[in-house]
C-alpha cells in the first residue's frame, strides 16, 4: 500500500538549469522567486489542506528549492525514491513548461503504473495537448480543483462511493481505448469558504515528514517568510495580457464571476499567519472587488492585527477609504500597478484612470501613514515606444520629487517572458498590436531552453521590437538603479553593483546575438564556457531583491506557535488513531 495518496511536485522552470548556460534575464526580478520560478501555486497549499480534512494523505516536495539550493542535489533518485498512489504536477505558469513535463518524463520511468495528474491555469489551456503526451495520465481542470482531485483519488484508490471517470467534474482523462475524453468544468463554486490558506497544516507536514525544505514556498522563504492572503478566484479586470483577467477566467477556467471568500475568514488568515510568523502578509486581490461593504467588513473583522499587512489597488481608492485601512492596519504597505505613466498605453492595457487620480491615492497613502508605496511599471505594453518607457522613468522621478520621502519605491520590469495564454493579447494578437512567436505548448517548451530571454520572449509588439524591449528595460532599469541612489532609496554601493550587473547583462546579449548568428548549432557549447558569469547577472537584474522586501524582525518566527500547531497535530492524530 502506498504511503502517501498524492505527492505534489513542484518542477524547476527549467529542468537541467544547472547545466544550461542560460540568460533568463529581468523576468523574476519583481516577485520573489529566482528566473527558475520556484515558487509553488498557492493551490498546493489549499489542495493538501482539503485532501487532508477529507482523511488522504499527501505531501509537496518543492523540487525546485531542493535544486537551487542543493547544487548536489540529485532530483532524479528523490523521484525515484517517492511512495506515492499519484502524483501531482503543476503546470500553472507556462514558465514551467519544460520543467513540468521533464519531471513527469522521469516520474513515468520510475513509477509507470502510478498515475500523472495535471493541473493549473497553463494545464487547463493546453489539457489536450497535455493528454496527448505519454508521461500524461490526467488534467484537473480550473481555478477550483480541489474536489475535483478527491474524486479522482476516490476513484484511483477504488473506493466504494467512487464516481466513475466520466462523472468528474473538470477532467480530462484517456479511456481505456487511449481516446482523450474532456469533461465540461462544471465545477466551479461561487464561493471559496470551503478552502482554507492554513500554513498549520503545512507546519505539522513539515514535522511529520522531517523535511523542511520540500515545502518551502521560495528558496529565501526563511529569511523573508511572506505569506498570502486569499480574497477570490477570478478577477473582474481586463488587463489585456493576463491569463488570469475575468476574459481568460471566462474562457479557460469555466469561471463567469469571481469566487470571493468570507472578509471575517480572510482576516482570521491573516491573524492566523500573523501568529506564528513575523513576516508581511499580502493580501492578494483589490479589495473592493466584492463591493465596498466586503472591504469594510474585512477591516472591521482584521482591526489591530500589528503586523505588516500590504493591501494591493486596481484602480485609484478614496481618502477616507485609505483612512479606513490606516484605522484598522497601523502597519500596512499599498502596492499599485500603474504600468506606464502615459494613459494611452494604460487604456490601451484596459486600464482607464487618469495620472491625477491616481497621485491622489499616492498622496492620501503617504498622509495617512503607510509604511511603504510601491508603484510598479512594465515594459512590453501595447503602444508603448522606446521612448515612452524613458518617459516613464522621467516620471518616476516626477514622483520621487514630488511625494519622496523614502517611503515611495518605484519599480520596473518586462512583461516576460510569455504574453499569458488565454489572455485577450493572446487570442487576438492583432487587435492588440501583439505578434506571437508562439502558439502551442510544445512550442513554448522549446523556447524555454533558448539561450537568452530575448529569444525565450514568446512575442513583440507593433510598437517595439523583441530588440527594443529588451534595450528599453535594460536602459529603463538602469535609469531607474541610478534614480534610486539619487534620492537615497537605496545605498550608492549597491547601486553601483547593480549598474555594473546591468552593464555586463547587456554586454552578454551582444555576445549571444553574435554567436547566434554565427552559428546557433556551436552557440550552446559555447555559452558553456560563459555559464559562470551568466549565472552571475541572471539574478536581481535591474534591481536586488532586497529593494522588494520590507523590514522584518531578526526573530521571524514565533516558535511557541510553531511548537503549539505541531501539539494540536499530534493530539489529533492521536485522538483519531
Ligand atoms: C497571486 C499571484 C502570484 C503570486 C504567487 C502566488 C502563488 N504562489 O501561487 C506572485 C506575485 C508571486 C506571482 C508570480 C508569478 N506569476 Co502570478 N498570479 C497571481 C494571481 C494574481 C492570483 C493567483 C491566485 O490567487 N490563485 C488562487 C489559488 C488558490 O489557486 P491556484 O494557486 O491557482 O491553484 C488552483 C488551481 O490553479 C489548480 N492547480 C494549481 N496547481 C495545480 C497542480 C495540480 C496537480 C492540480 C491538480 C491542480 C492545480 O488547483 C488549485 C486549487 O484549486 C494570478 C492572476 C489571477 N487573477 O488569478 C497571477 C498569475 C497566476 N500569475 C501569472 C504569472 C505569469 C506569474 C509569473 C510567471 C510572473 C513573472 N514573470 O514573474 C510569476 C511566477 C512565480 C513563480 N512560480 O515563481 C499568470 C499565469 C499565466 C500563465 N498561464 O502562465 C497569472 C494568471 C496572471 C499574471 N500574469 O499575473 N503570481
Ligand atoms: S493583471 Fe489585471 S486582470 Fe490580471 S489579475 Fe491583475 S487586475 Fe486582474
Amino acid at each position: 500500500m502506498s504511503h502517501n495518496d498524492i505527492v505534489f511536485l513542484h518542477a524547476p522552470s527549467v529542468y537541467d538549469f544547472r547545466q544550461k548556460a542560460i540568460l533568463y534575464g529581468p523576468i523574476s526580478d519583481l516577485v520573489p522567486s529566482t528566473p527558475v520560478f520556484e515558487m509553488y501555486p498557492i493551490g498546493f497549499t489549499t489542495l493538501t489542506d482539503y485532501l487532508e480534512r477529507h482523511g488522504l494523505r499527501t505531501r509537496i516536495v518543492n523540487l525546485a528549492v531542493r535544486m537551487l539550493r542543493d547544487r548536489k542535489f540529485d532530483a532524479e533518485k528523490m523521484i525515484a525514491s517517492l511512495d506515492a498512489r499519484a502524483f501531482g504536477i503543476d503546470l500553472h505558469w507556462l514558465p514551467h513548461a519544460h520543467g513540468a513535463i521533464e519531471i513527469a518524463r522521469l516520474v513515468k520511468t520510475h513509477h509507470p503504473e502510478t498515475p500523472i495528474i495535471f493541473g493549473g491555469f497553463s494545464s487547463s489551456y493546453y489539457h489536450r495537448e497535455l493528454i496527448a503526451r505519454p508521461e500524461v495520465d490526467f488534467v484537473v481542470r480550473g481555478d477550483s480543483t480541489e474536489e475535483p482531485v478527491r474524486m479522482l483519488l476516490a476513484y484511483l484508490r477504488g473506493d466504494r462511493d467512487a464516481k466513475p471517470l466520466a462523472e468528474i467534474p473538470n477532467l480530462t482523462y484517456r479511456n481505456a481505448r487511449g481516446d482523450a475524453h474532456a469533461n465540461a468544468i462544471t465545477y466551479s463554486p461561487d464561493s471559496l469558504d470551503h478552502v482554507a490558506l492554513d500554513y498549520r497544516r503545512i507546519i505539522r507536514s513539515v514535522i511529520r515528514d522531517r523535511i523542511l525544505f520540500d515545502y518551502l514556498p521560495f528558496a529565501t522563504w526563511l529569511d523573508y517568510p511572506i505569506m498570502a492572503g486569499l480574497t477570490c478566484r477570478g478577477c473582474t479586470h481586463h488587463c489585456v495580457t493576463c491569463g488570469g483577467s475575468a476574459d481568460a477566467f471566462a474562457q479557460v477556467l469555466g469561471r463567469a464571476k469571481p469566487a470571493f471568500r468570507a472578509p471575517e475568514r480572510v482576516a482570521q488568515d491573516v491573524r492566523a499567519m500573523q501568529q506564528f510568523s513575523r513576516g508581511p502578509v499580502f493580501v492578494l486581490g483589490d479589495l473592493r472587488q466584492n463591493g465596498m461593504e466586503y472591504a469594510r467588513r474585512f477591516l472591521r473583522a482584521v482591526a489591530g492585527a500589528r503586523g505588516q499587512v500590504i493591501i494591493e489597488f486596481f484602480a485609484p481608492a478614496s481618502r477616507e477609504f485609505l483612512r479606513e485601512i490606516a484605522d484598522a492596519l497601523p502597519n500596512f504597505v499599498v502596492e499599485v500597478s500603474m504600468e506606464s505613466h502615459d494613459p494611452n498605453v494604460r487604456r490601451a492595457f484596459n486600464k482607464f484612470y487618469s495620472n491625477a487620480a491616481m497621485e491622489q491615492t499616492m498622496e492620501d497613502a503617504l498622509a495617512v501613514g503607510c509604511q511603504r508605496l510601491d508603484v510598479y511599471f512594465m515594459t512590453g505594453l501595447p503602444a508603448q515606444t522606446y521612448a515612452s518607457v524613458m518617459g516613464t522613468i522621467d516620471y518616476a522621478r516626477h514622483l520621487l520629487e514630488r511625494y519622496g520621502d523614502g517611503r515611495l519605491l518605484p519599480f520596473i520590469s518586462p512583461l516576460a517572458p510569455f504574453v499569458d495564454p488565454g489572455s485577450l493579447a493572446f487570442e487576438q494578437p492583432e487587435r492588440y498590436g501583439y505578434r506571437l512567436f508562439a502558439r502551442t505548448l510544445e512550442e513554448h517548451r522549446q523556447r524555454l531552453v533558448a539561450p537568452s530571454w530575448k529569444y525565450v520572449l514568446n512575442y513583440e509588439t507593433r510598437w517595439m521590437s523583441r530588440d527594443e524591449i529588451v534595450a528599453a528595460t535594460y536602459a529603463a532599469g538602469r535609469r531607474l538603479n541610478a534614480l534610486k541612489a539619487e534620492h537615497r532609496l537605496i545605498p550608492a554601493d549597491l547601486a553601483a553593483r547593480t549598474d555594473a550587473r546591468i552593464a555586463r547583462a547587456v554586454e552578454l546579449i551582444g555576445v549571444i546575438d553574435r554567436l547566434m548568428r554565427e552559428s546557433p548549432a556551436l552557440a550552446e557549447r559555447e555559452l558553456l564556457a560563459l555559464k559562470p558569469e551568466i549565472d552571475s547577472v541572471n539574478e536581481s537584474t535591474v534591481c536586488e531583491k532586497e529593494e522588494l522586501n520590507l523590514p522584518v524582525s531578526f526573530n521571524r518566527f514565533n516558535l511557541a506557535t510553531v511548537a503549539r500547531t505541531w501539539a494540536a497535530g499530534a493530539m489529533e492524530k492521536f485522538t483519531r488513531v
